[in-house]
């Protein structure tokens, strides 16, 4: 009995959007291949400068929710993880097929006003409306002091700005975000990605047990994106694994003085993102992640990630603790 693995919660199948060369300018869509079965744990390589065109559809989903989804009827909570590297420009073609006033709106990139997604600018989908941003993004650049400016690369997210309020809080309640990936070229690429939102006291608007079983096999890349949305500080905490605290989550060599740790804080607004080996040096098995301010964890801020075996078997005692996980009922002193 090995339902819950392949349930609905199951994040092995996201499709993520990546600017290789060999997937320049044109409609991705539901074609975009996984990252990783291809091209885990090898650099990145590109082309510099590509534009991609894609199209977003907002839907409304079940149970109040709204989420983009890159083809009709293929809406989540959260959106799909968009990725470029450094340079490439993202041509979003949103396609409002709502009743509500939305947008997208992202973080980290570059942009002008009319693609910025705020009321403010004018920059929204009306009910049933489809509109195009583009978001542009550039590599480090040298500046005077012998100093650099920063590039675009990072672990980035987009979200609606302009459900409900004019900053968009009624759509970010409901479900309107996602994780945005710049790539610095030579970046190494994961087998797997997990986005984790905590967006007031909900998972990706779960609560535990129903909040997302992430899974892998032993010594899988797995690449967590982290984002913070909502009205409530968070920390994140992953058991038995641990990151550096900088762009990539990995030490760059023996003098890199990166902090290493293995529990962040997620606030309103930030994201971060880090690889790890799964199950590196602890093994296989049930392990946690959730939030580390105590009455968001009791309150239902948790999940599991399943490290299966390399071979993908399930290891001892994995299926007990899911099991006690999914009785568990997060009241105060059970
Ligand atoms: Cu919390």
């Amino acid at each position: 009995m090995d339902d819950h693995a392949a349930g609905p919660h199951r994040q092995l199948s996201r499709r993520s959007l990546i600017a290789t060369g060999a997937l320049a300018a044109g409609a991705l869509g539901a074609s975009a291949p996984a990252i990783g079965t291809a091209f885990g744990g090898s650099p990145a390589q590109a082309a510099a400068g590509v534009t991609k065109k894609i199209t977003l559809y907002a839907e409304q989903l079940p149970g109040g929710l709204f989420g983009y989804g890159l083809a009709p009827g293929q809406a989540t909570v959260p959106g799909p993880v968009l990725e470029i590297y450094e340079g490439d420009t993202l041509e979003i073609t949103l396609v409002n097929t709502t009743n509500q006033r939305l947008s997208i709106h992202p973080h980290g990139v570059d942009y002008s006003t009319d693609s910025d997604g705020s009321p403010l600018n004018a920059s929204f989908n009306n009910p049933g409306e489809t509109r195009t941003y583009v978001w542009r993004s550039r590599e480090m650049f040298a500046a005077s002091g012998r100093r650099y400016m920063p590039g675009s690369a990072g672990y980035w997210h987009y979200h609606d700005h302009a459900m409900g309020t004019d900053h968009g809080t009624g759509g970010i309640a409901k479900g309107l975000y996602g994780a945005l990936i710049v790539r610095r070229r030579g970046d190494i690429l994961p087998d797997k990605q997990f986005t984790v939102v905590f967006n007031d006291m909900m998972i990706n608007n779960k609560m535990a047990p129903d909040t997302p079983m992430f899974e892998a096999n032993l010594g899988e890349r797995v690449e967590w994106i982290a984002i913070g949305h909502g009205g409530t500080f968070h920390t994140f905490h992953l058991h038995a694994h641990r990151w550096a605290d900088n762009r990539t989550g990995m030490l760059e060599g023996p003098a890199d003085p990166s902090l290493v740790i293995d529990n962040k804080d997620l606030n309103p607004g930030s994201s971060f993102g880090f690889q790890v080996l799964a199950g590196e040096g602890v093994g296989p098995g049930a392990w946690m992640y959730h939030c580390h301010v105590q009455f968001h964890s009791d309150g239902g801020m948790a999940g599991i990630f399943l490290v299966r075996n390399a071979d993908g078997s399930m290891p001892p005692g994995a299926e007990e603790a899911i099991h006690r996980f999914q009785g568990h009922t997060h009241t105060h002193g059970s």
